[in-house]
């Protein structure tokens, strides 16, 4: 006997987008076997078969929109004995529904799922219970057909981690593929293997309001798991201080006013003062080893300095700091940090470096904790100078207050150590001779 298949009663839910087609002219179907996927603004809605038997006749094409009594496919259904209906519970006592007229929460209580109709509470007729139980094994919110999510937990692989490429974002077969591919031949899969924790769970946001989709720049991709690599990789402490740099801002405006030379900003004098510390403390100019058995302490002064751009963050490195003129150095910022914003930087302009500053200084802010730039073992941040009272005996007098944020790898540097480097530093700060 040939019926007629169409979309059963799916709620007050019309004109529905066909997005995914399961079955083909000629195949063999269970009942109970999915062979639609719906999808509206509010629910993912999943079609199966009310017999079984063989499909003749395929009416849909994904994107075809649909409602309820809209015909689906044409199948030759397979005779009672050989158990057409689902698990061939033909209800004794219940009226058959008609063909294709099945309530979908009918059909999803009959699949098995009734512990989590039930206890979402939810009235027979709305969709959007039903969406939650027949997405619910890889959670709410992923987007993927029953074949898809079918693949996946034959695989394992938890749906909410795998990234979609396919239409509205889509999981389809071949990201599950790729991301268990991923997950095999990535770096360990222990608790901090960094792939997986950046794995962020899929999200459909724009259920909550409007979003765009941006793509992340090279530059902040690198940086980004540099950063995080640095970040889970080393035990960071963050150690502030305060110098008070008056008479150096005194000299600076002296300067500034007297010479048609580059402008001087504060960070060429801190960068001074910086190696002028790395020579007392030599530890902070070093790296670990391979093996973290020993410390590479460096000869040299190369400073990186951190670089705002509109792609995102770049460290260029100043070499030899030690032998640089003030102004010398100040020059070499402004060009250096202009061509970063440019992307003009090559790559050996940002290697070696041996410490790394980073000012926000010119923008503000009080204190923050910079990640160390790995594989250097601290830095330097530096928030905004501000004009404070502070007491010179009785008399509360006005300083130039620069707050200074040191970050180490608690490896190599004690708490002691980088606490005499910020002092040490401070000190050099406020007396403009000692440079
Ligand atoms: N306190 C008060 N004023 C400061 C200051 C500070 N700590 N640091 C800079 N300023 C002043 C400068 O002196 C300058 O003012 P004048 O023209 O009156 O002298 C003004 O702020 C702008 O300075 P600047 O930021 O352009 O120049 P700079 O030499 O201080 O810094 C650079 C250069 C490239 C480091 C900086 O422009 C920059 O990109 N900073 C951002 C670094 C960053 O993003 N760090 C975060 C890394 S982690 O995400």
């Amino acid at each position: 006997m040939t019926e007629k298949v169409v979309v059963p009663d799916i709620g007050d839910i019309r004109d529905v987008e066909v997005i995914e087609i399961l079955i083909q002219p000629g195949e063999e179907i269970d009942a109970e076997q999915l062979l639609i996927t719906l999808e509206s603004d509010k629910a993912v809605i999943e079609v199966p078969a009310p017999f079984a038997g063989t499909v003749r006749k395929v009416a849909l094409k994904v994107g075809d929109r649909v409602s309820q009594g809209t015909s689906i496919l044409e199948m030759d259904i397979r005779g009672p004995d050989e158990s057409s209906i689902a698990d061939g519970q033909k209800a004794e006592a219940e009226p058959e529904p008609e063909p294709g007229k099945e309530p979908m929460l009918e059909v999803a209580r009959r699949a098995g799922l009734d512990p989590l109709i039930k206890s979402m509470d939810t009235p027979a007729t709305t969709v959007s219970p039903v969406h939650e139980v027949l997405s619910s094994p890889s959670g709410t919110g992923v987007h993927a057909g029953p074949s898809v999510r079918r693949f996946a937990r034959e695989l394992g692989a938890d749906l909410s981690h795998v990234r979609g490429t396919g239409r509205k974002g889509r999981i389809v077969k071949e990201d599950v593929k790729r991301f268990v591919k991923k997950v095999l031949t990535g770096p360990g899969t222990g608790l901090f293997d960094l792939q997986a924790l950046s794995l962020q769970p899929e999200i459909d946001f724009s259920r909550f309001g409007e979003i765009e989709l941006r793509n992340l720049s090279r530059i902040r991709k690198v940086s980004a798991d540099r950063l995080h690599r640095s970040w889970l990789g080393i035990p960071h402490v963050t150690q502030h201080g305060d110098a008070d740099i008056t008479a150096f801002e005194a000299l600076r405006k002296k300067w500034n006013s007297k010479s048609a030379g580059p402008h001087l900003t504060l960070l060429p004098f801190v960068m001074k003062a910086v190696v002028a510390v790395l020579q007392r403390f030599p530890d902070f100019n070093a790296s670990l080893g391979p093996g973290g058995g020993e410390l590479i302490v460096k000869k040299y002064y190369h400073i990186g300095f951190a670089v705002d751009t509109p792609d995102g963050l770049v460290v260029p490195v100043s070499r030899n700091v030690d032998g640089k003129k003030i102004r010398e150095l100040a020059g070499e910022l402004a060009e250096i940090s202009a061509r970063a914003r440019v992307k003009k930087l090559r790559p050996s302009e940002m290697q070696g470096g041996t410490f790394t500053i980073s000012s926000l200084g010119g923008i503000g802010g009080t204190a923050f904790t910079p990640i160390i730039n790995n594989p250097e073992v601290a830095i330097l941040g530096v928030s905004r100078a501000r004009l404070q009272g502070v007491y010179e005996g009785d008399a509360l007098c006005p300083r130039m207050i620069l707050p200074l944020s040191l970050s180490y790898d608690h490896r190599v540097i004690d708490g002691a150590a980088a606490a005499r480097f910020i002092v040490f530093l401070a000190d050099i700060l406020a007396r403009p001779e000692a440079l």
